[in-house]
């Protein structure tokens, strides 16, 4: 039996959630691998901290003495609401902690790893034929690319070698770059003529937990080519770049070893602290606001701007496009947000009010097509000011006029870590925003 460790251990996994630990024990070989075994989070709880005063937050930023102070984990921090999960041993003294601040946590989830659990059971129910196996048989094609299940990095590099072979003449597979633990960057061009089309740029996966993200990105793709001869002018009229995965080592590691991971995973630099925030990597307001100096921070800058392979890659990659480029869409989660920039300072782009427009557009066809609330805004305005991020670059450096960050779903019920169930209508979201997009380029 060849199975990758990512494979073996999330075996592993749901045998201990159908209780035959010990008959997947004897049948795979798994000495080796116990010192990576994926971190557990019995009985971590995910907070949202309402109330947070801008006076407060100046002066004691709340999140970071939390991850300081109590090993918390920030997952979203926005004007209005903190989230963060705080492990089992430091749940009474960060509560004491937040009522000697007159603030009060909401629990969203009592155990985060219930939640991990509950996502790989989902998965599992979904695909599976024999009881206790994911396979990949819910998919007709070669690569097993399918939306019930969320996807390994050489599924998803299948999928785009699939593509690839279906139609070789209007797509071009290039390899971008290399990363630390040397996976390739993938990028897909759909073209029927590439010196004259407009470009759209797509890019999925820049954090590692944001599952939703690479899957979106490759539903994206199999939207735009299944049904390749028959899509309307305002598709088939343009150049289309699609990378879904900008951060291969992270997303590997979140499905082996620590599913909140979120950088990339270079280094370590100090003690022990490995990887780089992708978002907060790029060359824009770069030391600024909304980032880290501090490598064991979630939100490492790097030791200076585009120091890390992946932000490299795409940044020359695009650089070199420039010319006629368009669109920059990027996808992550979770919030159900449609954002333009600026993110680095809390101005707003000159031509604000087309792309506020048009994110409009694409929230109310969304909630026309699947009943979800997004919400269209200028980043720095629901977000907060962070620096060094992709969608800044891109129009600061490239000059790209439609420049929106989606961030997909949930709200905060799952956070990261959404069942595959929703997948297919979330996919369909991010999808829409595409489209809508590729229109208003026309
Ligand atoms: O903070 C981020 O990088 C994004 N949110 S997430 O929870 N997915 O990490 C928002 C990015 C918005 N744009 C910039 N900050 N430039
Ligand atoms: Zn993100």
């Amino acid at each position: 039996m060849t199975m990758n460790r990512g494979g073996v251990e999330r075996l592993m996994l749901l045998a201990m959630l159908l209780g035959t630990a010990s008959a997947a024990n004897e049948s795979l070989s798994l000495g080796n691998i116990v010192a990576d075994l994926p971190e557990r989070y019995d009985e971590t709880q995910l907070w949202r901290i309402h109330n947070i005063s801008d006076a407060m937050r100046q002066y004691m930023p709340v999140g970071q003495l939390m991850e300081q102070k109590f090993g918390g984990n920030i997952w979203k921090e926005n004007s209005k609401f903190l989230d963060i999960s705080i492990g089992k041993e430091h749940l009474k003294a960060a509560r004491n902690f937040l009522d000697a601040h007159h603030l009060e946590p909401q629990i969203l989830a009592d155990n985060v790893q219930s939640l991990i659990d509950e996502e790989l059971l989902d998965g599992v129910q979904a695909t599976s034929s024999l009881p206790g196996t994911r396979t990949k048989k819910a998919s007709r094609s070669g690569s097993g690319m399918h939306w019930k299940d969320y996807h390994d990095l050489d599924t998803i590099y299948a999928f785009m070698r699939e593509v690839r072979a279906k139609y070789p003449n209007i797509v071009r597979l290039y390899t971008i770059g290399q990363t630390a633990e040397g996976r390739d960057l993938k990028v897909l061009r759909i073209s029927e003529n590439p010196r004259e089309y407009k470009k759209v740029w797509i890019d999925g996966g820049i954090h590692a937990r944001e599952w939703i993200s690479p899957a979106t990105v490759t539903f994206i793709l199999f939207q735009l080519m299944h049904n390749w001869e028959n899509q309307p002018a305002h598709i088939r009229g343009l150049t289309w770049y699609i990378m879904p995965m900008m951060n291969p080592d992270g997303y590997e590691y979140s499905r082996t070893v620590n599913r909140l991971w979120r950088k990339n995973r270079s280094g370590p630099r100090r003690a022990d602290c490995y990887g780089v925030d992708l978002n907060r990597n790029f060359d824009i307001g770069w030391n600024g606001f909304g980032s880290s100096k501090d490598p064991c921070s979630d939100v490492f800058r790097g030791t200076s701007a585009a120091s890390e392979l992946e932000t490299q890659a795409v940044a020359d990659f695009l650089a070199k496009r420039k010319y006629n480029l368009e669109a920059y869409l990027t996808y992550h989660s979770y919030g159900q947000l449609v954002v333009y920039p600026w993110a680095y300072k809390a101005v707003k782009v000159r031509d604000a009010a087309v792309l506020q427009r048009v994110a409009s557009t694409a929230v109310e066809r969304i909630a026309q097509k699947t009943g979800s609330t997004y919400r269209a805004s200028v980043t720095h305005e629901v977000l907060g000011i962070a620096g060094g991020g992709s969608d800044d670059w891109s129009r600061d450096a490239l000059g790209v006029k439609y420049v929106y960050t989606v961030e997909l779903r949930d709200r905060g019920t799952y956070g990261f870590v959404l069942p595959p169930k929703f997948i297919k209508d979330t996919a369909l979201e991010g999808w829409t925003v595409a489209e809508t997009v590729a229109q208003s380029i026309g």
